[in-house]
């Protein structure tokens, strides 16, 4: 259904005695291998009590805004976070995400400054008094100490297109979904490795904290995430999760 393109058809005069569907198959490459498939090795298929201890685990993740400065996570235990995130399906496989970890302070300060201009100006002029309101019960405002004080930063990144390997544009389809289902596994693997995080979005940041961190314009800021261990007397909003048949429907 698809015309192909002008230098396309140059590209398969040589094929022209075959079928229409044939050329289209020739010029439109995936931007994935073509292999044969492989066998399907279930990954946990025996564990009767797996998701009343997933729950357990995950019902205990609470966003803090108060980090320990001085108490700092091995930086092997945020990789292995961000190797199980990067587990996440994705949109024709693309992996379409970039974690970049920040715990130089010198650019966590730069972070700090970036978003605390912006958020006074999201505070006093971008955002409705009724959204200002809303977050009262949550009791945050411009000031983000939570960004210099937490040991790590982890500034996620959806990625709008790629390159495939022979230099082509590759498209990225959902990359916004998908790099949002890989940063809630993400927020799992940290509960499950005893750590605090804040999931925050920046607004009006994107291009500044991209800059900031050298990254290529086909990468943008989805999210950014405080990570490391709460303070020791830390307080957080007394908040009460919808119950199951208020979110599951059964048909
Ligand atoms: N981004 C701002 C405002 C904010 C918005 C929502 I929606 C929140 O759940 C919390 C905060 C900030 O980080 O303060």
């Amino acid at each position: 259904s698809k015309k192909l393109p002008v230098d396309g058809k140059e590209q398969i005069q040589g094929l022209s005695n075959k079928s229409s569907t044939e050329y289209k198959k020739n010029y439109w490459k995936p931007a994935l291998a073509e292999k044969p498939f492989v066998p399907f090795v279930p990954g946990n298929d025996l564990n009767p009590n797996g998701a009343r201890h997933f729950y357990e685990l995950v019902r205990g993740r609470r966003s803090i805004r108060t980090f320990n400065a001085l108490k700092k996570p091995p930086i092997s235990t945020i990789e292995n976070c961000i190797r199980a995130a990067g587990t996440a399906p994705s949109g024709a496989h693309t992996e379409p995400w970039t974690f970049c970890v920040v715990e130089d302070p010198s650019i966590k300060s730069a972070v700090r400054e970036i978003v605390e201009h912006e958020e006074y100006i999201n505070y006093t002029k971008r955002m409705h008094a009724q959204w200002v309101a809303d977050l009262r019960p949550l009791q945050t405002n411009a000031v983000k100490k939570y960004i210099t004080d937490a040991p790590y930063l982890i500034i996620i990144l959806k990625q709008t297109h790629g390159t495939t390997d022979d230099g082509r544009k590759k498209q990225h389809y959902y990359n916004e979904i998908s790099t949002s289902i890989a940063t809630g596994i993400l927020l799992c693997a940290l509960q499950a490795a005893g750590l605090c995080s804040l999931v925050t979005t920046p607004l009006n940041c994107g291009t500044a904290l991209r800059r900031l961190l050298n990254r290529p314009d086909n990468e943008k800021l989805l999210i950014l995430l405080a990570v490391g261990y709460a303070v020791k007397n830390c307080e957080v909003p007394d908040l009460v999760r919808k119950p199951l048949d208020d979110i599951m429907i059964k048909y």
